[in-house]
């Protein structure tokens, strides 16, 4: 029988007992190594093994406890010390038993507790289970196992070896483990890497264990194997004794059955007579799994604590301020390869209330390779919180999930060509969740049908790839509602799909949403109102804004995760109301009072009269080119005005720019018709990798109110096109946009071909992450951070 299928029928399964005690009453001396002696004296192990199956024992553990080159030493042959070994159990279980390949820590630490890396526990890992699996046994099994890091490397380690069923068991003393991992923390983790047993053994007698096994058993999905300790250890004469008897060690450990425990054996101090016993008291019990209460979508861990995130626990808040996005500060810092403000952001948000960091080192020149780990090792070595490593650099985040010692975010997988393919199974071998995101080709998903087929596309590629849901947290994708008034709604309809369809749990970057209005943590707040209610599990959101947290607070009392409202009350209850804080709208037509009716037209957005408007002045005989000079051109720039005071927002500046653009267009047959000659020549593009295009567009807009001749090369466009079309129209000056960090390094190449083909055409360049800093250093002529000012760079470009 394969031992998975052991593993799935309604048996308690009963493994071996202690080895080291009975070593020692049959010579070994206290100090010498188990694993020398068994070496030497195969025949007393293989005794031992047969001794446990006749008292009833299914599975026998190998010799090979210390069986990895830290602990043999240089002068022993590790794979073959391992195969030797498990070739002794297999000639005693033969088809009657499993023999279970036995890994013990290496006594090594990892970085930056110790000295060694990941990597190399993993390969002293994969050496020796080499030589195990050659030995022919059933399963790996990972015992005694103290650190979470190191309890992870065995099972990378396996998986890159071998096919076998992988046990962890974990060791845990008042509650934790050495370095700190309680038990929920070490199965949420072990769960997410897809074992398909864990364990817990030593350190106490069977009674000891009620408190850590019950935390486990509120998420247990896979079985569980609990192996104690014939009682505390006791000294006596210098020697380690443990006292309970068969008969009473059996009484207690059965005990374990009518909990949901799978598996039963046997730790220190135990012998063939306590698992005899043990078989005795159990037979007749049938294994019931046990259904935990409340199941998370997804689970985070570090090596300290677990973060779920589901329907039934409170939303999770992902800290968003590790992010140098608008932060001149930390991009200088992290340019220079320096932590301390990246640090200094994780402890302010974990006090202002975040339970997740999101960890992005994306700007240019920030070596992502090498700073995004080295950030995850400082902030592993300095905090308990769970982090999401936020990266669009695959090779970093892999570096990342080397360095972090559990459950990692990964953020994100969107649907680029290949992508799921090359990150997925990483996710899903290192127990990684991640954010999966409804991105695909060169057109954001505007409507909820969009992003629900590119969902639909990448889950099905995920369940091919044998990822499972457990791993995987949707982006309902919040873009900029100014832009896209029916964004914000569809955001509401992939987080209801996700839930109900797939009982898939949702995340999204909410300050998205209210990009180019004012009071946005109105805005913001308002909507994570409204996701909540549709249930959403978690967002990524600056913990410290009073607004938000004061909504979270009291949606938790309205969808019943605050009883009795107990947090609720604790937090507010000398919360004072503040006073409306609207502002007097102010008297519409005081900052325009001498205006005119085009005019007025204009600033007011009003598109539906513009044009009638301008036709009756110019059947009254108004020169059209007046109409342009003295009524369009002032009002947009009166409008612009408003826009830099912060007056106007962007749905009015938008509204303004297209109500012009609707005059001009109506004026345009009169103007050419008397011969005007066009404005300067002015190409347009985002850059290529880039989908973004709202800003550019309105750049585009205003560029054409002022009367450029503006040639939009829409987006995603590569250097040498736009070479060409500057060559073509002999274009006096270039526009390039880029929203993210990846691709604004394209601007770059673009502009280096422009002049290393001495083309003489300016460039200026704008877009979310980009600064003037970086605009001089790519050799920019100009920056521009809206598009009123980038109308005042285009005129102030072409005068020059
Ligand atoms: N989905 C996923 N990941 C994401 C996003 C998403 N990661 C990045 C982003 N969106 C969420 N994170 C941020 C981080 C910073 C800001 C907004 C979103 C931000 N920064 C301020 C600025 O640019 O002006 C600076 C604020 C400050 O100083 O703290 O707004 O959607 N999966």
């Amino acid at each position: 029988m394969m031992f998975r299928k052991a593993l799935e029928d309604n048996q308690i399964l009963i493994f071996d007992g202690g080895m080291g005690t009975l070593l020692q009453a049959k010579g070994l001396k206290p100090g010498q190594s188990p694993e020398i002696f068994g070496q030497q004296h195969p025949e007393v192990i293989e005794g031992i093994h047969k001794d446990y199956i006749r008292a009833g024992a299914r599975v026998v553990t190998t010799n090979t406890f210390g069986g990895t080159r830290f602990k043999l030493g240089p002068d022993i042959d590790v794979k073959r010390f391992n195969r030797e070994m498990a070739l002794v159990a297999r000639k005693a279980a033969g088809d009657r038993a499993f023999v279970a390949g036995s890994v013990g820590p290496t006594g090594k630490m990892i970085k930056p507790l110790g000295d060694v890396s990941f990597v190399e526990l993993v390969q002293a890992f994969k050496e020796q289970i080499l030589g195990l699996v050659q030995g022919g046994v059933d399963l790996i099994l990972g015992e005694t196992h103290f650190d979470l890091a190191e309890a992870r490397a065995v099972v990378v380690a396996a998986r890159e070896v071998c096919d076998l069923p992988i046990g962890i068991s974990m060791t845990f003393e008042q509650g934790a483990s050495l370095t700190g991992t309680d038990g929920l923390t070490f199965i949420d983790t072990m769960q997410n890497m897809g074992v398909d047993m864990v364990a817990t053994n030593c350190s106490a007698g069977p009674e000891g264990f009620l408190t850590v096994v019950r935390e486990m058993l509120q998420r247990l999905e896979i079985p569980l194997l609990v192996e104690p300790n014939a009682g505390l250890p006791e000294l006596e004469n210098g020697q380690t004794v443990f006292r309970l008897g068969p008969q009473d060690f059996a009484m207690q450990t059965a005990k374990f059955v009518s909990l949901g425990v799978k598996a039963l054996g046997g730790c220190c101090g135990t012998t063939p007579e306590h698992i005899r016993a043990l078989c005795a008291e159990i037979k007749d019990r049938k294994y019931v799994p046990p259904s935990p209460s409340k199941k998370p979508c997804i689970v985070l861990t570090s090596r300290s604590q677990s973060v779920p995130f589901g329907f039934e626990f409170k939303p999770v808040i992902v800290g968003e301020r590790i992010n140098p996005t608008g932060k001149k500060d930390l991009s200088a810092e992290l340019q220079a390869g320096q932590l301390t403000r990246a640090v200094e952001l994780a402890q302010e948000q974990i006090e202002q209330g975040a339970t997740v960091l999101d960890v992005n080192v994306g700007a240019a020149m920030v070596n992502e390779q090498e700073v995004l780990p080295a950030l995850i090792a400082a902030l592993v070595s300095r905090f308990d919180c769970p982090l999401c490593l936020d990266s669009s650099n695959e090779e970093a985040i892999r570096e990342g999930l080397f360095q972090y010692p559990g459950s990692a975010l990964v953020n994100s997988i969107s649907g680029e060509e290949g992508k799921m393919d090359r990150l997925g199974p990483i996710c899903r071998d290192f127990g990684a969740p991640f954010i999966l995101l409804p991105l695909k080709g060169n057109k954001l998903p505007v409507t909820a049908k969009e992003r629900l087929s590119i969902i639909e596309s990448l889950l099905a590629r995920a369940f091919d790839l044998n990822i499972p849901k457990r791993l995987i947290l949707v982006d309902a994708l919040a873009l900029t509602v100014s832009s896209k008034p029916e964004a914000a709604m569809a955001c509401l309809e992939v987080i209801r799909y996700c839930r109900e369809k797939w009982n898939l749990g949702t995340i999204m970057g909410l300050s998205n949403i209210s990009f180019g209005l004012p009071a946005r943590e109105l805005i913001n707040s308002t909507f994570l109102a409204m996701c909540l209610a549709h249930g959403m599990t978690s967002f990524i959101a600056n913990p410290n804004s009073a607004r938000l947290q004061e909504t979270l607070y009291a949606a938790n009392v309205l969808l019943h995760k605050d009883p009795q409202a107990g947090e609720f009350i604790a937090k507010f209850s000398r919360w004072s109301p503040g006073e409306q804080r609207i502002v007097k709208e102010q008297d519409k037509d005081l900052s325009c009072e001498n205006a005119s009716k085009v005019q007025l037209a204009v600033i007011k957005g009003d598109k539906d009269r513009i044009v009638e408007l301008l036709e009756q002045e110019v059947t009254e005989g108004r020169d059209p080119f007046e109409l342009v000079d003295k009524e369009l051109i002032p009002a947009i720039t009166e409008v612009g005005e408003k826009y830099e005071k912060k007056e106007y927002f962007l749905p009015q500046l938008l509204l303004s720019a297209e109500t012009m653009q609707k005059g001009f267009e109506f004026l345009r047959p009169f103007l050419e018709k008397k011969g005007k000659k066009k404005g300067p020549k002015v190409i347009m593009a985002t850059v290529e990798g880039d989908i973004h295009d709202i800003g550019k567009n309105i750049v585009c807009l205003m560029l054409k109110n002022y009367g450029f001749d503006v040639l939009d090369l829409g987006k995603d466009v590569p250097a040498e096109e736009i070479l060409r079309a500057v060559r073509e129209h002999k274009a006096a000056l270039v526009g390039l946009s880029a929203l993210m960090t990846t691709t604004m390094v394209k601007m770059e190449d673009t502009i280096k071909l422009i002049r290393k083909k001495n083309i003489p055409c300016k460039v200026m360049v704008g877009g979310a992450v980009v600064t003037e800093v970086f605009a001089q250093k790519i050799g920019a002529d100009g920056y521009a951070s809206d598009a009123v000012a980038a109308v005042k760079l285009a005129q102030s470009l072409v005068e020059k």
